[in-house]
């Protein structure tokens, strides 16, 4: 059985500003909605009970609560916020898939320490070293964590295992489930569904006529089964190789011949999977067993082997091999697909 969290941030824009003014804390806090024509991009959970949600036009939100205290978005604060929980998070393992700026899915199957353990760790580490709040979902399935992280928000956590399927299911709206959008829900509440318990009597192929395709993975999920892997996220993944060298050696010529074996071994290995660095990092092991790295990054990706290689040599030049080496190895990082580049650049070009 796998092991799934789904991790959420609480009113996420609106709990950064509380963290940066401590006098918002406890008045509605909105977030976006200004200006004549603006549109609330969140509010804390003070606000929500005056009725104020997400993608609210702000004239609406300031009828429904005229004490609440309207923010214009920093957008650059909330994104260095997630950076920060995402440190924490990728710390604990690189199996994430982030899918906003205040979520993600954690695979956490391999790992030891029991799934309790580690969504109360990530609870209670964003909240002591950055000082938010996050509901975590622990199943078994993406489907059922992200389900399972809404159930308690706020700073909620909530466990769903096979054993409450179906009944735990059966009194959502129909439009908690994940591929059921608003006209879906119109459409199945005009004939009568508005729960799941209603949608479990129907055929995967009653469910595909009437929903299209996604009909067959809603019948599916409200049945408890989702075997989505995590998307794999390239950027924070890194190549690497390292070897022991058959005898220790303080000649220059020999180690950077080895690197730039290793080097080209990595470039095609990523060339064929369409991929490109914008970090070479060298690492030396000496025979007194002390450690040394170092790394260069470029503003843009490398292309082709050439680019590496100098990239390589640069790095290598200004490192000082005083005693012999036992260990010598590289890695790259700040990958992307090469297509993703391409289309930065064409984007960029607009
Ligand atoms: P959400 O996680 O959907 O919402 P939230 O974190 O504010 O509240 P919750 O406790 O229910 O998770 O979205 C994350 C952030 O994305 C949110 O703080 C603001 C932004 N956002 C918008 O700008 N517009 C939108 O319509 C939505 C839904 C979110
Ligand atoms: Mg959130």
């Amino acid at each position: 059985m796998r092991k799934i969290l789904h991790v959420d941030l609480d009113a996420f824009f609106a709990s950064v500003e509380e963290l940066d003014n401590k006098e918002l804390i406890g008045k509605p806090v909105i977030v976006g909605g200004t200006g004549d024509r603006g549109v609330v991009s969140t509010c804390n959970y003070i606000a929500r009970e005056y009725g104020v949600h997400s993608a609210m036009a702000g004239f609406i939100a300031k009828k429904l609560c005229p004490e609440g205290i309207f923010i214009k978005p920093r957008m650059k604060r909330y994104s260095e916020i997630s950076n920060q929980v995402f440190d924490i998070i990728y710390s604990i393992t690189d199996q994430v898939q982030r899918v906003s700026i205040d979520e993600a899915y954690i695979e956490i199957t391999d790992l030891y320490q029991n799934e309790m353990y580690i969504a109360k760790l990530i609870k209670k580490r964003v909240l002591k070293e950055v000082g938010i709040t996050i509901s975590v979902g622990i199943s078994y399935n993406k489907f059922l964590a992200k389900l399972a992280s809404d159930w308690n928000k706020p700073d909620g956590i909530k466990v769903i295992s096979e054993n409450m399927i179906p009944d735990i299911l059966k009194p959502l709206k129909v439009g908690k489930i994940h591929g059921i959008g608003k006209k879906s829900v119109q459409k199945l509440n005009s004939v009568g569904i508005f729960y799941v318990d209603d949608l479990l009597n129907y055929s995967k192929s009653n469910l595909k006529s009437f929903l299209g395709n996604v009909g067959e993975d809603i019948y599916d999920r409200i049945r408890g089964l989702d075997n989505r892997s995590l998307k794999e996220e390239v950027k924070n993944k890194s190549y690497g190789t390292e070897s022991t060298l058959k005898k220790d050696t303080r000649n220059r010529e020999k180690l950077f011949e080895i690197l730039k074996n290793m080097m080209e071994n990595i470039f095609y290995g990523l060339d064929k999977k369409n991929r490109v660095a914008k970090t070479i990092s060298i690492k030396i092991k000496f025979n007194d067993f002390s450690v040394i790295t170092r790394s260069k990054t470029l503003d843009h990706y490398l292309f082709n082997l050439n680019d590496y290689q100098m990239l390589l040599n640069r790095i290598f030049n200004e490192i000082d091999i005083k005693k012999n080496v036992r260990l010598i190895g590289i890695s790259v990082s700040n990958i992307d697909e090469k297509e993703n580049e391409q289309l930065n650049i064409f984007s960029s070009m607009n």
